[in-house]
């Protein structure tokens, strides 16, 4: 997967187009210009200080001392940006900020080129996405009121499902019911036929305070106040879909809400892993799928370069041949469980499609993707070797931002963390599934 990280935008949330290159690490070289003009500046104010010497040692007048060091000092300060630099000689860290920076225009320029080349090559695989800004008015509202919810029991249903409806109800009252627009994007959203496979809900209310990210390799953040749960949940289910959890989930923080950072130590899942997640449907392995995930942002992290990214499953499919199309349609697979999954909960021994609808069952990791015959086998590296070379669009979450997309109709991951503190700093995001139907037990329970 290639993903763009080099362009930026004023956006508060960054979306960045199709574009050829990997995500790349901090830069810290310095430009050769910047060198280059350093050490011209360099010898500029040697010759000046050995004339400064040389007028001071012929005259031999006392009140020359204090016209040279009054020269001197003006000198130092207009050519480096600073005395305190010039006490050290020429230091080229410390000098850095004060140099010329490469001019924004050219990479615009650069990087317009680069994309529209790519255009032609292969056509854009992002995912549909609306933006949608939450109103001041309704955020201040909205913050106050969520302040007040308490969630008595996070391991409870009943509490669990008290809580959800409360902050439902304060949703629909303060934003949802007098907004005609966001009723209609929402609706799209678990539309089947709808043209929306992602809706990015900015300026959300947030917690007052939010504890530092855990670094002893700890799922929980015991966060005092639940307002980005209450914003998560009761956007998704207001959507016209029901919160529920995995049985065979076991490593979250509770079944409903997942807590997630980056950790230091503990086993890892996509939602906790430094490294790269590769493009997946979340609980691909499953019976049962969700049909939306939220993702919330309560701290952007010192990363400002990790991006989750977003792949339509329908565009996808139209840029791959007919015959490997046809054969991931066919019941010819297995879908294994990934390694912190509990498999005793689930059945991963059964033969079925890879291709469902508009639903990749795509795993976290590909190699859990399995064919029965050699013809599944092909078509399986086929749609790996597409995945890889895929320019997909990512999405740098910050704080007070939210995700929510159809997991049947999009596949998801995430660039891998390039500055990763573990000092309390690192990203937090909350996670939920939702699904439009619930049957049976399932019903009480909100588990699968
Ligand atoms: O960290 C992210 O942005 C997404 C990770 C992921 O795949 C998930 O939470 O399901
Ligand atoms: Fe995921």
């Amino acid at each position: 997967m290639i993903v763009d990280t080099q362009q930026t935008n004023t956006l508060r949330v960054r979306w960045s187009q199709n574009s050829p290159t990997t995500p790349s690490p901090p830069r810290k070289e310095r430009p050769k210009e910047d060198h280059d003009h350093a050490v011209e500046r360099k010898w500029n104010m040697r010759s000046i200080q050995i004339f400064l010497f040389w007028a001071f040692a012929k005259s031999k007048l006392r009140y020359y001392l204090g016209l040279y060091t009054f020269m001197v000092t003006v000198f130092l300060h207009y050519s480096a940006g600073g005395v305190g630099t010039l006490v050290t000689d020429f230091n080229p860290e410390l000098q850095f900020h004060h140099l010329r920076r490469p001019k924004p225009a050219a990479v615009s320029v650069q990087s317009t080129l680069i994309q529209s080349q790519m255009q032609t090559i292969q056509p854009s695989t992002n995912a549909n996405i609306v933006t949608y800004t939450i109103p001041d008015a309704a955020k201040h509202e909205l913050e106050h009121e969520f302040h007040q919810l308490v969630w008595h029991d996070k391991d409870s249903v009943q509490s669990t499902i008290a809580f959800i409806e409360q902050a439902k109800r304060i949703l629909q009252e303060q934003l949802i019911q007098g907004d005609v627009e966001l009723q209609r994007i929402l609706n799209d959203l678990v539309t089947e036929s709808a043209e929306t496979e992602a809706v990015i809900f900015e300026n959300l209310p947030m917690d007052r305070m939010i504890p530092a990210t855990p670094t002893d390799g700890s799922i929980r953040l015991h966060k005092p106040t639940f307002v980005a749960e209450a914003i998560l949940t009761a956007m998704g289910e207001l959507a016209g879909t029901h919160v529920v959890g995995y049985k065979a989930e076991k490593q979250y923080s509770n079944p409903w809400v997942h807590e997630g950072f980056p950790r230091p130590k503990g086993p890892s899942s996509a939602l906790t892993a430094a490294s790269q997640v590769d493009l997946h449907q979340d609980m691909s392995y499953q019976g049962v799928i969700p049909d939306l995930l939220g993702l919330v942002c309560l701290r952007e992290g010192q990363d400002t370069q990790v991006e989750t990214t977003l792949v339509s499953v329908e565009k996808l499919v139209q840029v791959m041949p007919a015959n490997v199309v046809s054969v991931l349609r066919q019941p010819r697979f297995r879908i294994e469980a990934a390694g912190w999954v509990d498999t005793n909960e689930v059945d991963i021994t059964k033969t079925r499609s890879v291709l469902d609808g508009k639903s990749l069952h795509l795993p976290v990791h590909w190699e859990n993707m399995v064919g029965a015959d050699a013809e599944a086998t092909e078509a399986i590296s086929a749609l790996r070797k597409y995945l890889s070379e895929l320019h997909a669009s990512g999405l740098h979450l910050t704080d007070g931002v939210m995700v929510i997309f159809n997991n049947q109709k999009v596949i998801h991951g995430r660039t891998p963390y390039v500055n990763l503190k573990f000092d309390g700093t690192d990203r937090v995001v909350l996670r939920s599934y939702f699904v439009k139907h619930l049957d049976g037990e399932a019903k009480e329970t909100r588990m699968l």
